[in-house]
């Protein structure tokens, strides 16, 4: 169940799996589930993120076991986590895709597994909430993003895409938009009211600025006040980052967080009852040299993955 050692088999060495851990699609006596779910037919803008579960992967070698951001909690000593591989999608028709996604995230959640998922652009959030909402109740979502995703439709009154999850989640009732958070918005509007939909919709919403005025310890703090100890499903779209440290993005915006901004923000988060995670809207065709995006996700994936440790190793 260990990964592979990087001091004992150079990491350019075999395939590429998710931080070098077992891959086989097998839910058998493991705690977590790395899934990468390759759909991009949700993108209104830059597609390209069906290519990033595996663009992560391959980076995802860098990364060791231990975390000393958490008191050097060793994440696979306390969790047991297999890569369990892609769902099956299908390119251009969401809502098929839909279907594979819930189906592949109900059989994770039947076996007690916590999925962790590499997107994919946004949309595919909403069949995730939806399989874990079935077992759960409604879930606190905590979203890092620099868009809301709450628009109603778009084009030719699409109700299904990357801008639209946290509005249909709210209206399936699988999110509980009154202990869910929505952090990081900024940039230009369509519209005066692309932040206050949110609110209406009954999401607390913090802007960039708010938390660079708030700092990342009481960030934290609001966010675990927020979710009380509710199942909590944590988003993460890479356009949160600013597009000098993640250039690989469909809708980049700039003026955002730096990698090590980013990195502090997740390293003080605690105290949350994680149900899952995903870490979306990576995509490799717009990458950076030395593909810093797909190195960031998977970073930010590895910092869920010790949150949970913490929390199980506290439990
Ligand atoms: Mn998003």
């Amino acid at each position: 169940m260990l990964p592979v050692d990087s001091l004992t088999l150079p990491r350019f060495c075999g395939v590429p799996t998710f931080m070098r851990l077992e891959q086989n699609g097998s839910l058998e006596g493991i705690d977590v589930a790395i899934l990468g779910i390759p759909s991009d037919s949700g993108g209104p803008y830059r597609t390209g993120a069906r290519f990033a579960p595996n663009a992560i992967r391959a980076m995802s070698v860098m990364l060791r076991p231990i975390n000393p951001y958490r008191g050097g909690v060793n994440i696979f000593e306390t969790l047991r986590v297999r890569d369990v591989g892609d769902c099956g999608v299908v390119p251009g028709y969401l809502e098929e895709s839909y279907r594979l996604i819930e189906e592949a995230v109900t059989a994770i959640a039947a076996a007690g597994v916590v999925p962790m998922s590499l997107g994919g652009d946004h949309s595919v959030t909403l069949p995730q909430l939806r399989a874990l909402a079935r077992r759960h109740g409604p879930l606190a979502l905590v979203h890092f993003d620099s868009h809301s995703d709450t628009w109603d439709s778009y084009f030719a009154g699409l109700r299904y895409s990357a801008g639209t999850p946290f509005r249909r989640a709210v209206e399936e009732d699988i999110v509980d938009a009154a202990h869910s958070i929505q952090i990081g918005m900024r940039g230009s509007l369509f519209s005066p009211t692309d932040v206050s939909q949110s609110v209406e919709l009954g999401y607390e919403v913090l802007t960039t600025d708010d938390v660079f005025a708030l700092g990342a310890e009481k960030l934290a703090e609001r966010i675990r006040a927020r979710t009380a100890g509710r199942p909590v499903f944590l988003t993460f779209d890479m356009d949160f980052v600013d597009p000098s440290a993640a250039p690989g993005v469909q809708t980049p915006e700039a003026g955002g967080f730096s990698a090590h901004e980013t990195l502090t923000i997740l390293r003080k988060l605690n105290g949350l009852n994680l149900v899952g995670g995903d870490v979306v809207e990576t995509n490799p065709l717009y990458d950076g040299p030395g593909q810093i995006t797909a190195l960031l996700a998977a970073t930010i994936l590895s910092e869920l993955l010790a949150l949970l440790a913490d929390e199980r190793r506290g439990a």
